[in-house]
């Protein structure tokens, strides 16, 4: 595939691509995937269970005989066809996992920190916030992580990302804001006894409520 069409079939470059819509869309997918397969199998296995069921006490069986070839179609063929799919879907799931590593190039940095049990969110332009992640709408943002000490996992739930964060190791994962409004942080890997409570909130406003926002916690910092 040569670049041309590769960005024909993902958007042009520079334009962000709907994760959670991908996630979404995978997830239903395999769903409907599952269900047509489980519902087969439970089918052909009711009819073979009565077909060739005993009818009464020391009957010896009398199945059709299949030839080896017809054996060995009979196993590799729906095998086959099962696999395909699985593999179909592992392809899916990467091509979507690179969108998932790939940060856009205007995404606005932040870091944070977990710890027992809260989040510490450190800006570019110096401020620092605890519990509450403000960004712009209509940019992507960048999450930058580490721990203080435990395994934590920042989950956002709304965006369909989640990420662990590990003492001495950056992490990071993004998401993209699109319209004001607020989504649940939650930590998503057991981290001791306040885990359940250790939540957080993404706060979205518009591009000029945040840098009012950016420059008041500036003043404040500096006082
Ligand atoms: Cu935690």
């Amino acid at each position: 595939m040569n670049e041309a069409f590769a960005y024909a079939e993902r958007g042009a470059p520079g334009q962000i691509p709907d994760v959670p819509g991908g996630w979404d869309h995978l997830f239903g997918e395999m769903l409907i995937d599952i269900t047509i397969i489980g519902i087969l199998f439970t089918v052909i296995t009711v009819y073979l269970l009565i077909r060739y069921r005993r009818r009464e006490q020391g009957q010896e069986g009398n199945p059709p005989r299949l030839t080896t070839a017809a054996a060995i179609g009979w196993a590799i063929i729906p095998a086959f066809i099962f696999m395909a799919d699985d593999f179909y879907l592992a392809a899916e799931g990467w091509t979507l996992f690179n969108e998932y590593r790939r940060v856009p190039e205007n995404a606005y940095e932040v870091k944070v920190e977990g710890s027992m049990w809260s989040w510490h969110f450190i800006y570019p332009e110096g401020v620092e916030s605890f519990g509450e992640l403000r960004v712009p709408a209509g940019t992507p943002v960048v999450v930058r992580m580490t721990s203080k000490d435990v395994v934590h996992s920042f989950f956002i739930p709304d965006f369909r990302v989640k990420q662990d964060m590990m003492p001495g190791r950056m992490t990071y994962l993004w998401f993209y804001p699109k319209a004001p409004g607020e989504h649940l942080i939650t930590c998503a890997e057991y981290c001791g006894l306040m885990h359940s409570g250790m939540k957080g909130m993404i706060k979205v406003v518009s591009q000029d409520e945040f840098n009012n926002w950016i420059e008041t916690e500036k003043k404040n910092n500096n006082t």
